[in-house]
């Protein structure tokens, strides 16, 4: 990922990423191509608490997977609702990208940064993984 238009250009974005599959890889690859880092917030065991999420992996293992892939440069946990503000200041975030089951939920976010919803990819979620796992 080269400077674009110029500038360097950071990408934010957030999520469990249980079980890892493509429609994750998708989203985090596309993330990746509107700028020259990418940033990724995963949820903790903690957080995921909150949200109301059960998980298979366990955060470490979770944050493990996305520090694999190629087009990630650094994680960071997400512990709360209420870091993105901090996260965006302090990563100089100029991209925040989540799906659009999200769609308009982080509109207030557009003060700090550019945000964008990409199309969640059909057919996949950790859900539906799960439950094959379950059988
Ligand atoms: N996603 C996708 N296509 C799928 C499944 C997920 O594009 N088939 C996207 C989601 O829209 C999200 C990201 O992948 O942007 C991570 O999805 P989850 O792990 O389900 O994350 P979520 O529980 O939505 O947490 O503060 C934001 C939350 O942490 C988001």
């Amino acid at each position: 990922m080269g400077i674009k238009d110029g500038k360097f250009k950071t990408v934010l974005t957030y999520g469990t990423f249980d079980l890892l599959h493509y429609g994750h890889l998708e989203i985090l690859r596309r993330a990746s191509l509107l700028g020259d880092k990418l940033i990724v917030g995963v949820s903790t065991d903690k957080f995921n608490e909150i949200k109301g999420k059960t998980c298979v992996l366990p955060y470490q293992k979770r944050k493990e997977l996305i520090e694999s892939l190629d087009y990630v440069d650094k994680v960071i946990p997400e512990d709360n609702w209420d870091q993105k503000v901090t996260d965006i200041q302090d990563n100089d975030i100029d991209i925040f990208v989540m799906g659009d089951d999200w769609k308009g939920k982080f509109n207030e976010l557009k003060v700090f940064c550019e945000v964008i919803y990409f199309p969640r990819t059909n057919g996949i979620s950790s859900t539906k993984l799960r439950s094959i796992l379950d059988d």
